[in-house]
């Protein structure tokens, strides 16, 4: 291993040694944690274990981007969401239970020039919290890409998402009552918006009715990610503008 990854990890392994001594841990305390990290690993856990401490290193990456805000990714991303086809409309059954949403937007440069032929790919949870591809949903529900116009736009009709929960009944939600701690996340979008010679942005947009926007477990909300839907004829609607940074100059070999 590099030395970094030397410096890191034996970090990290002094850190543990010392907590162990600082707590006095007992033989107990030792099996018992043991055994939940068995347990986060049999139950298929650790992508919703480390999804708690990605906004750490989120907020480290892009200290220093220009453009919008983004936030983390999260552990229900899929690479093969539906190409949507105009008028954009996510995929959804007949009838999807939650209120009709609305959203439009516009893709720019940091600079403000609008980009022409950016890509949205957009995911959400149904109004009960649940994912397409981690649940018995129908593959590829509430998932999609579209693409902006000439002047950056883009507009999309989707509904509005539940709130998330862990499962209470699985490690990580054991582990969180345990402590006394919630297990929910406010309702959101994810997006990953791309555009040719500029920084992807990684984001979600959170519904201002929303519960636990102040206390997410995830730790992922920010000011600028909270949006505000008005209600427009029979459903909601809201405007958002991304700006994404340009890609920082390859630095010439030699
Ligand atoms: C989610 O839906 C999510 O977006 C994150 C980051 C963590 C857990 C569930
Ligand atoms: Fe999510």
């Amino acid at each position: 291993m590099n030395n970094r990854g030397e410096q890191v990890i034996g970090e990290l392994f002094r850190r543990i040694n010392t907590l162990i001594a600082d707590y006095d841990l007992t033989y107990d305390e030792y099996q018992v944690a043991q055994q939940w990290l068995i347990d986060v690993g049999q139950a298929g856990e650790w992508p919703l274990a480390l999804a708690l401490f990605e906004h750490a290193v989120e907020q480290q990456a892009h200290k220093d981007r220009a453009g919008s805000q983004g936030t983390i990714l999260g552990p229900f991303y899929l690479p093969d969401s539906p190409v949507l086809d105009l008028p954009y409309e996510l995929p959804h059954r007949p009838g999807e239970k939650g209120d009709k949403l609305l959203m439009t937007g516009r893709v720019l440069s940091a600079d403000g020039t609008p980009l022409d032929g950016a890509v949205l790919d957009v995911w959400q949870a149904d109004a009960d919290g649940l994912y397409s591809g981690f649940s018995d949903l129908p593959a590829g529900l509430l998932r999609g890409k579209l693409t902006t116009d000439t002047q950056g736009r883009f507009a999309l009709r989707t509904i509005v998402p539940g709130a998330f929960t862990i499962p209470h009944e699985g490690p990580v939600g054991r582990l969180l009552a345990a402590c006394g701690w919630h297990p929910w996340r406010p309702g959101h979008i994810h997006m990953i918006v791309s555009a040719d010679e500029h920084e992807p942005l990684i984001t979600q947009l959170y519904m201002d009715s929303s519960d636990y926007l102040d206390d997410d477990v995830a730790s992922a909300v920010k000011n600028s990610l909270i949006v505000h839907p008005h209600r427009h004829g029979g459903q909601l609607a809201f405007d958002y503008e991304f700006r994404l940074a340009p890609l920082r100059a390859a630095v010439p070999a030699g």
